[in-house]
């Protein structure tokens, strides 16, 4: 049994989240939930003294402003002279050209190891052509391809999510199939399953792949649980049980329900 969770709940790692603020407060409960230790910080004066002593760093453009790229590089560049896992969200890449070239920016100034997004915005990096409306995206074409292309590209580990999800570092390739579609209709779960990959990076970062297909997987089956519980409700209720399943999944209810391939 893989035991990450129950890493990740004796440890605590301290997870620095420069993220957007539609999903700041649902991140920090869904990351206390898992058992990290979330904190939000963006100025320029603190973000590389936070970032160097953090278990992993969470960079999320979702909304964006040059100031706050510059801070995110700044943040980035301190993470990796610590040897601290950089895990990033483009958030929109592919809607606008300023989402797209700050994301390159990100990716070109800063060692990103672990790259996550939906299949649109992961293509809308590597010049694949992509339908991106707003924050939600998709393109038509292989999403393990993709993905490989992207983590080949940019050398770091991709995460490709959707119905199905993929995770590559351009050789090695896992394909998780848990999740449910409610994950859709609750803003910012994307978002906070950066941060969830974060904090499986910050315990595993000896194999990063690993560890953000063990945190994908994870994620998936809470909302299968989730669902399950709520189905006759909606999706308020669905939110609210997300959550207390991210708090309750053991290590062996995930080995239990996974479906994956490798
Ligand atoms: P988008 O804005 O396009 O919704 P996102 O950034 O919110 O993208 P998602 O791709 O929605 O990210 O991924 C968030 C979570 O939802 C992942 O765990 C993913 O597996 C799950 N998910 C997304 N779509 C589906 C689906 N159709 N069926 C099952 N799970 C899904
Ligand atoms: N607008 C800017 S960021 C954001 C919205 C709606 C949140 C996107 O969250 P997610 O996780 O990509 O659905
Ligand atoms: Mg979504
Ligand atoms: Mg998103």
């Amino acid at each position: 049994m893989i035991n990450m969770l129950e890493q990740i709940r004796e440890t605590n790692p301290l997870v620095h989240c420069m993220t957007n603020v539609v999903v700041t407060n649902f991140t920090a409960n869904g990351l206390l939930a898992l058992g990290a230790s979330p904190v939000m910080a963006y100025a320029k004066e603190e973000v590389a003294d936070l970032a160097s002593i953090a278990g992993a760093l969470l960079l999320n453009i979702g909304t964006l402003s040059s100031e706050q790229i510059d801070n995110m590089v700044l943040a980035g560049k301190a993470a990796n002279k610590a040897g601290v896992p950089v895990i990033m969200d483009p958030v929109g890449a592919g809607a606008t050209t300023f989402r797209t070239s700050m994301s390159k920016r990100i990716l070109d100034e800063v060692d990103v190891a672990i790259l996550r997004g939906n299949a649109g915005e992961i293509a809308s990096l590597v010049d694949v052509e992509a339908n991106v409306k707003g924050v939600d995206g998709s393109m038509e074409g292989d999403k393990i391809e993709l993905a490989k292309q992207a983590a080949l590209h940019f050398s770091c580990t991709v995460v490709v999510t959707g119905e199905v999800d993929v995770i590559t570092d351009g050789s090695i390739v896992h394909t998780v199939y848990n999740g449910h579609p409610w994950l859709t209709k609750v803003v910012g779960t994307g978002c906070l399953l950066g941060g969830v990959v974060a904090s499986f990076a910050a315990v595993g970062r000896e194999d990063l792949v690993n560890a953000a297909k063990e945190a994908v997987t994870y994620f998936g089956i809470a909302g299968e649980k989730a669902y399950e519980k709520t189905k006759e409700k909606g999706i308020g209720s669905f939110q609210e049980a997300f959550l207390n399943c991210l708090f309750t999944l053991t290590d062996q209810d995930v080995d239990e329900l996974r479906r994956t391939e490798a």
